[in-house]
């Protein structure tokens, strides 16, 4: 019995079962941990979404921003993007089912040694502070109000955490930094806009996982979400998202010896520029 933590499918259902085939999954014993973005700019969203959703609990599953977008469009306070390839899924029979399941998921996932977030955690935050700043969006997903958070998600402000942060401008904070962020400013300030590698990164920005911190315990953080950075290995974090959606390839990491398991994306071409 193994466990594997599988970087961005991005709808890319054709490279996640010749992943799956190439580490010999075992469905009654292995179990898969996903970063987030399991939807979106592939040809296989619906597939990923329902392959996912039926290991049940044989699956671990953080939210990503494409994840969230998907909830966002499906109930109305979002509009679909010219690259988004999220229309088999909101026109499926089964919709219904499989957004009330995506909206269920965490933000951030903890088991023993490992932490998977989609993308980041803030350096202000205690490693206390994190696990219960990202149940505080799980409760509201979860929620009555949630389709009102859908809808106030969007947007960059506040870029930095302070702790008298209330409602919508909390709650974004936590979900920019969870699901969006890469790289910050010395001060503690996302940036959210470079998407680049570590070479073209400016000086006055770092990637969020060197700054000082003791903000995961004695977990190792994996997270998705920083294709250009691609497969990234450090003790305390692993960068699992190899660009399998932009022709590159889709990882997996076994957690119980942290043996890496790569295959070529096994999609059509997409030709569309990283982002
Ligand atoms: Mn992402």
């Amino acid at each position: 019995m193994s466990t594997y933590a599988i970087g961005d499918l991005q709808g890319c259902y054709l490279t996640l079962r010749a992943l799956l085939h190439k580490i010999k999954f075992d469905a009654n014993s292995d179990r898969l941990w996903f970063v987030g973005d399991l939807v979106n700019r592939g040809a296989g969203s619906l597939e990923c979404l329902r392959f996912v959703k039926n290991l049940g609990d044989r699956a671990a599953v953080v939210l990503g921003n494409h994840d969230l977008h998907l909830l966002a469009i499906a109930e109305g306070v979002a509009k679909t993007k010219a690259l988004d390839t999220l229309d088999e899924i909101l026109n499926a029979p089964d919709r219904d089912v499989l957004l009330q399941w995506l909206r269920a998921q965490k933000l951030l996932h903890v088991d023993g040694k490992f932490a998977m977030v989609h993308a980041g955690l803030l350096p202000q935050w205690s490693w206390p502070q994190s696990i219960a700043l990202a149940d505080e969006v799980t409760q509201v997903l979860r929620g009555k109000h949630y389709r009102h958070f859908l809808q106030s998600m969007y947007g960059n402000n506040p870029d930095e955490w302070r702790d008298d942060l209330e409602g919508g401008e909390r709650l974004r904070v936590i979900l920019n930094a969870m699901t969006r962020m890469r790289a910050i400013t010395a001060d503690g300030r996302m940036n959210l806009k470079f998407k680049g590698g570590l070479a073209e990164m400016p000086q006055d920005l770092q990637p969020w996982f060197v700054m000082p911190h003791a903000r995961s315990g004695e977990a190792a953080v994996l997270a998705g979400h920083w294709s250009a950075l691609g497969l990234h290995i450090t003790p305390q974090f692993i960068g699992l998202d190899s660009g399998c959606v932009w022709g590159r390839e889709l990882t997996a990491l076994r957690l119980d010896d942290r043996a890496i398991f790569q295959v070529s994306s096994q999609e059509a071409s997409s030709g569309g520029n990283e982002g």
